[in-house]
């Protein structure tokens, strides 16, 4: 099934490489056809080029917009040789088939990532290409496509002994082809989704008309197919375990997020590492424009606190759980100052990520804290859409980053108690803002603007409830946290027996949801305490 390679077609915007390609076109006599400055690059290293032009008797035109789009070039890549009427029909067309296309496609991700102008980056949206290399992996059985330079050794190893490729080595080939052009439109696809939204102009079709208000919105925010593309990044050193492999991914058209955090000082970050940095990340971004600092363990804040400075925030941050902050993640959303570096030094700490650090707070850690991995991160998350995979199919939702209308304290209903006081109000829209970042049962308790007890991620709420007390209850100097503190539930209370624990524990104000069957029985428990209650009417589950 080998064909060995008398003929190809190369066309390829970059030029890194090439080298070893002409080195063995030169060794073997090979036919080589080529575009416009491949053309002239191949033939300075000595190869015998014909340019395409002088194949199809047609002239490039269109500022390079139609250079091989051309029957000519087009039979000669799709013609299948092991089938007796193609071969007849070339041979009637008088047009030469190719046994090898070597295509690299106009970069439409790095215009795109240069900032280049509209016209520019539609230039670049390569048309030419893909269809020679569709073309040659659709004929697979007589053509070798090749798009990766990193196959251009064995290409030319192939090319000099003169044995080309087998056919599973060609559809193998191929096969990479067609995921190289997918990979290429679902860029596009991304960029002119981001860039041409629906007009206003558009009529509603009729299905849309009959739908209510909110679906057709949501009908028009998640495309039909749902196409994204990743960039291999780099291959980590194991998954979440060390059974596991693993790689991280990023968008091919933005650089800015945090998956693109520069690294200044540390071992790498592992699998675990980006987790729990993302969700720190996240976190202190919640609380903006305050400045905070979180501490994450697993996924979730262990300590997180405002304060009028970075140091300030990470000392209240850590005092709330300092056994849990043990080998945990910190992220600050201001400037690390040298004040909070002095603050970190002694901690146990896997990653410190902030939009910067001073350069005295930076070297304090380069020097002192060998294999903390520090990270600078140009720009808060972006709170694109939250993707979760489930077997066989994908939920796709917007990231709970918004600010609902129950997010605004001014919509809150007051149902028990006294209205609270400016200290009190601020700590209650502080947990509550900081409750949507803890996995779900959640209860948080506050003071000071810090949190004081955490109740994660517990299949009911009531144990979530006892977490939260007996964390802000079990500081090594006995002191009782919750008493005149304030909580937040993330969701409403199904009885009253959570709401109880939090209120005997000495709690003075909660904000919840509200909307259980049995909100009066919640109510009453407070009412009879004597605790202020707020209901938000909206909910922040994170599971
Ligand atoms: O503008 S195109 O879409 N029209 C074409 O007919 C065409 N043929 C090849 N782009 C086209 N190409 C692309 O030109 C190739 O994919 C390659 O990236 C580039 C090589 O051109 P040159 O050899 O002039 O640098």
């Amino acid at each position: 099934t080998n064909r060995p390679i008398k003929r190809a077609l190369v066309s390829v915007f970059h030029k890194e490489g090439i080298e070893r390609l002409a080195e063995a076109f030169v060794a073997a006599g090979t036919d080589v056809v080529s575009t416009g400055s491949t053309a002239k690059r191949l033939a300075e290293l000595g190869v015998k080029v014909t340019e395409v032009s002088q194949v199809t008797g047609f002239p490039e035109c269109l500022d390079g917009r139609v250079k091989t789009l051309h029957p000519y070039i087009h039979a000669g890549i799709l013609a299948d040789m092991t089938n007796p009427d193609h071969a007849k029909q070339l041979e009637e067309f008088g047009i030469k088939p190719f046994d090898l296309v070597v295509v690299n496609l106009y970069p439409f991700a790095d215009t795109v990532r240069s900032g280049a102008s509209e016209a520019d980056v539609i230039e670049k949206i390569d048309i030419g290409g893909p269809s020679m290399v569709r073309g040659a992996a659709k004929n697979h059985a007589t053509v070798a496509i090749v798009t990766d330079p990193a196959d251009y050794a064995l290409v030319a190893r192939r090319v000099e002994d003169g044995t080309g490729f087998s056919l599973e080595e060609r559809e193998w080939l191929a096969a990479k082809a067609f995921a190289h052009t997918a990979a290429y439109d679902a860029t596009i696809n991304e960029w002119t989704a981001r860039h041409w939204p629906k007009p206003a102009s558009i009529e509603a079709s009729e299905s849309e008309e009959e739908r209510a208000e909110e679906t057709a919105e949501a009908d028009a925010k998640f495309p039909k197919q749902f196409t994204r593309t990743w960039d291999k990044q780099h291959i980590l050193r194991y998954g979440e375990n060390s059974h596991q492999q693993a790689a991280l991914y990023v968008d091919p058209l933005d650089q800015t997020g945090f998956a693109h955090a520069e690294q200044l000082g540390g071992k790498p970050m592992s699998y675990n590492n980006y987790v729990d940095a993302d969700a720190a990340w996240r976190t202190v971004w919640d609380l903006a424009p305050a400045i905070a600092v979180a501490v994450v363990k697993h996924n979730n804040p262990c300590g997180l606190a405002i304060g009028a400075t970075a140091a300030e925030a990470h000392r209240k941050a850590h005092a709330c759980d300092p056994v849990s902050a043990y080998g945990g993640v910190i992220a600050c959303n201001s400037t690390v100052t040298l004040d909070m570096a002095n603050s970190v030094r002694p901690i146990f700490t896997e990653v410190i990520v902030a939009p910067d650090y001073e350069p005295e707070a930076l070297e304090l850690l380069q020097t002192k804290k060998k294999n903390l991995r520090i990270l600078k991160v140009a720009e808060p998350p972006k709170g694109h859409e939250a993707i979760r995979q489930i077997d066989g199919g994908l939920l796709v939702q917007d990231t709970d980053l918004i600010d609902a209308s129950g997010d605004d304290p001014n919509a809150w209903r007051l149902v028990s108690g006294e209205p609270a006081d400016a200290d009190t109000l601020r700590d209650l829209v502080f947990a509550w803002r900081a409750i949507r970042c803890v996995k779900s049962n959640a209860i948080l308790i506050a003071h000071d603007q810090a949190t004081v007890g955490i109740g994660m991620g517990q299949v009911n709420r009531v144990d979530s409830c006892h977490l939260a007390v007996e964390r802000a209850n079990t500081l090594a100097d006995g002191q009782d946290r919750a008493t005149g503190a304030v909580a937040a539930s993330d969701a409403f209370f199904p009885f009253a027996d959570g709401a109880e624990v939090l209120i005997n524990a000495g709690v003075k104000a909660i904000v919840q949801p509200g909307g259980s069957i049995r909100d009066e029985e919640v109510i009453e428990a407070a009412k009879k305490a004597g605790v202020t209650m707020y209901l938000t009417g909206i909910r922040h589950f994170f599971h």
